[in-house]
């Protein structure tokens, strides 16, 4: 992303907040996992959003008044010990490149700066960006520095700018876009290298290590998240990650994956036999959650509200499975549909958006229809993202195949 897109984000951002006010955003710390090994560092999503900086233990400070707004990030400061061993840190004129914000500092200048600032008698509000899933979950560096900010200067106003920034979020800008359509071009080759190499036989992990294979091309970075690739009945675990299944001949094999691209990520599914034919009961129920797609495709438009999407899925996909005689009352649809089909994407898989009333151009959320038949051992996802334009919406999966047709003919194409 270029520094601007980062810039307008803040500018944004500035505007729907409080006047004296001090804004203060952490990236986050990086997690030991055992000995002293950490978990792969994971810079936080809205400090990614607002600086464009990918790295832990920064923390940016943003002191909006009446006339102005001053912008400092801190940074870790050069330490030539560590980096032989962890690698070069971001130097200031590289963390302005990245993030249009001309004063860099080290961090080892921040809880001063904060001082003076926070007793100066300017500022009235300090906003954090509080985003606990749950009231139990540990406190990060955020809760960890509003707790001893909150000792030393009450008289300090404590407000949460994270439903803001989720707000922002909501919407795409067209760089996000492009990224995103450039993430679907990664992932479709990961899901056709997965189709081709398909085969009875074959161990899920195999499966994965082909999609992550044909990923590792593109970059570093891998998968956006969690991969999902199951055969047969493992395919009724929904978050299903152990790998370890083998697909049996008349086996459907589901991925649920995505590549990310400059931060921005996608989220697909597809669901194909594992021999590169689909059997009429796989057909049967394949086309159901086609059809349903495809009508969503069809009908979603800015205006429309968003409760209306899940709900419609539901409805639709009843109509297409009654007409293939799998049930007859909608009040049973539960049996066949576990989850919901509707999720945001963006900088995070699942988006942390504001979940909108009303659907707007710009907005990226799945269209996911999973169909789950027990009796009959078939399990499968398809899932595409759309992205609503001016006057209806796109999918920006398209390319990946998805009718039966494209599908056997890409497995053709690989083991047959
Ligand atoms: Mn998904």
């Amino acid at each position: 992303m270029r520094k601007e897109f980062h810039k307008e984000n803040r500018q944004r951002l500035y505007k729907g907040m409080q006047k004296n006010s001090l804004l203060i955003v952490f990236s986050g710390k990086a997690k030991r996992k055992t000995g002293d090994e950490d978990y792969p560092f994971y810079t936080n999503r809205d400090f990614l959003y607002l600086t464009g900086l990918d790295s832990h233990d920064f923390i940016f400070m943003a002191q909006i008044t009446d006339s102005e707004v001053r912008e400092k990030v801190y940074i870790l400061p050069p330490d030539a010990f560590l980096e032989r061993w962890t690698g070069t840190r971001i130097k200031p004129d590289e963390a302005y490149e990245l993030s249009a914000i001309e004063d860099v500092a080290f961090l080892q200048n921040f809880e001063r700066d904060f001082h003076n600032l926070a007793s100066s008698g300017n500022f009235k509000n300090i906003y954090f960006d509080f985003d606990k899933l749950d009231m139990n979950e540990r406190d990060d560096d955020t809760y960890l520095f509003q707790k001893k900010a909150a000792e030393v200067y009450p008289f300090l106003n404590v407000l949460n700018v994270h439903p803001n920034i989720k707000k922002l979020r909501t919407i795409k800008r067209p760089c996000e876009i492009e990224a995103m359509k450039k993430a679907e071009i990664i992932t479709k080759e990961g899901i056709v290298a997965m189709m081709k190499a398909s085969k009875p036989g074959m161990y899920e992990y195999q499966y994965k290590a082909e999609f992550d294979y044909a990923l590792g091309q593109h970059g570093p970075q891998g998968s956006a998240f969690p991969s999902i690739i199951s055969a047969g009945k493992n395919n009724f675990c929904i978050h299903y990650y152990s790998y370890k299944g083998v697909a049996a001949e008349n086996d459907m094999i589901l991925n649920d994956v995505g590549a990310w691209y400059d931060g921005l990520m996608n989220d697909v599914s597809r669901g194909w036999p594992c021999n590169g034919r689909y059997n009429d009961r796989q057909k049967l129920l394949y086309n159901c959650a086609y059809n349903t797609s495809e009508h969503m495709f069809s009908i979603i438009k800015p205006g429309m509200k968003m409760a209306d999407v899940d709900k419609t899925i539901r409805e639709y996909n009843f109509e297409q499975l009654k007409e293939a005689g799998v049930l007859d009352d909608y009040r049973n649809i539960g049996t066949y549909m576990w989850h919901a089909g509707a999720h945001h994407v963006g900088y995070d898989v699942h988006d942390d958006v504001e979940m909108p009333e009303i659907i707007a151009r710009g907005m990226v959320f799945c269209i996911d229809i999973g169909i789950y038949h027990e009796e009959w051992g078939i399990g499968f996802r398809l899932e595409d993202n759309c992205l609503v334009t001016e006057g209806g919406c796109e999918n920006l999966s398209a390319a990946t195949p998805r009718t039966i047709k494209e599908i056997e003919d890409t497995m053709k194409k690989g083991y047959f």
